[in-house]
């Protein structure tokens, strides 16, 4: 698919978003599921209209990678349950104390902090077994399933996605350098960033100079995303964001605008997009989405 002009890219990750959301509707289980309380308090989150960037971000992976999109549903699927996992923990009264997300108010205002946490305990783990039941992508070699179930732990874990979560619980203090905010983000949002492209390249047998490639992509566009996020903390619509503005300050928190201003912010976001279109250039047409996508992170409005 090509994703030369906007409206293209538009197209592109609206039919994508439409199989992600085909795919968890189908892959998640059910309210009939018991307990039901739990069941709909991690559907209410996963389907509470986020925009599906990881598991996208997969597709387009595998796509790159020479392969199906559709063959990595299951594992598309699998990241966008850890993804929502994080925001409601990340939402949660001892950690961000956030009322809304996606819009909605957030799943410990609707079901209660307990059951908040274990929805997110759940979507935690029934990523990994999505990852690792054989029922979900059966051609896949068991080895290249276990190292992506391996690169996803570690993302997701204390080496990426948690670890960051809590260098940015960090004293203000040792936290006013722009190192210090690449090292927290690269891990806090990046790394599941990174893992969402490779992953998908890998479970299509990607070769080891793509597998570089989309590594590095992946990494550069998941620090401008997180560049994004802080930009349209200070800058973003509400009404657009489906949450509040201006928390960031807020809570105190080491943003990129205000450590370095908001114009050098754009422009160390806009050098991180062009550099992540440099690491693609050894690959062809079919990285096409993963160029739409990297701009698209940079003009994003939500
Ligand atoms: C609680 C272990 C743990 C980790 C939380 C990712 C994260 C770590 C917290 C989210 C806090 C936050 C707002 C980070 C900024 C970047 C970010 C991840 C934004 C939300 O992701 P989007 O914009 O959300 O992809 P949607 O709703 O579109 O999926």
């Amino acid at each position: 698919m090509k994703t030369g002009s906007e409206d293209n890219l538009e197209n592109y990750l609206s039919q994508r978003r439409a199989l992600v959301e085909e795919a968890l509707e189908r892959l998640i289980p059910g309210e009939e599921n018991a307990p039901s309380l739990l069941f709909r308090a991690m559907r209410y989150s996963l389907f509470a209209g986020g925009k599906r960037l990881r598991p996208i971000l997969c597709l387009a992976g595998a796509e790159a990678a020479g392969g199906d999109p559709a063959s990595v549903l299951p594992a598309a699927c699998a990241l966008e349950c850890i993804h929502t996992y994080s925001l409601i923990h990340d939402d949660l009264p001892a950690m961000d104390d956030d009322d809304l997300r996606r819009g909605k108010p957030t799943c410990h205002k609707v079901f209660g902090e307990a059951t908040a946490i274990l929805a997110g305990d759940a979507l935690l783990t029934q990523a990994f077994t999505l990852l690792a039941d054989p029922r979900h992508m059966p051609s896949l070699p068991p080895l290249t399933r276990v190292k992506v179930i391996a690169e996803i732990g570690k993302a997701a874990g204390p080496f990426g996605m948690v670890g960051g979560q809590v260098m940015d619980m960090a004293p203000p203090e040792g936290r006013g350098e722009v190192s210090f905010l690449d090292a927290m983000h690269r891990r806090k949002t990046g790394a599941m960033i990174r893992v969402s492209v490779v992953a998908g390249a890998m479970l299509c047998g990607g070769d080891p100079m793509t597998i570089k490639a989309l590594s590095s992509y992946g990494e550069r566009i998941g620090l401008a995303f997180q560049i994004a996020d802080d930009i349209l903390d200070v800058t973003g619509d509400p009404g657009e964001l489906g949450k509040g503005t201006g928390g960031d300050r807020r809570l105190g928190k080491v943003t990129y605008p205000a450590v370095m201003g908001l114009e050098a912010s754009r422009r160390r976001m806009a050098d991180l997009v062009d550099g992540a279109l440099t690491d693609l250039e050894g690959l062809d047409e079919r990285a096409h989405p993963l160029r739409g996508i990297a701009k698209f992170i940079m003009e994003r409005k939500s």
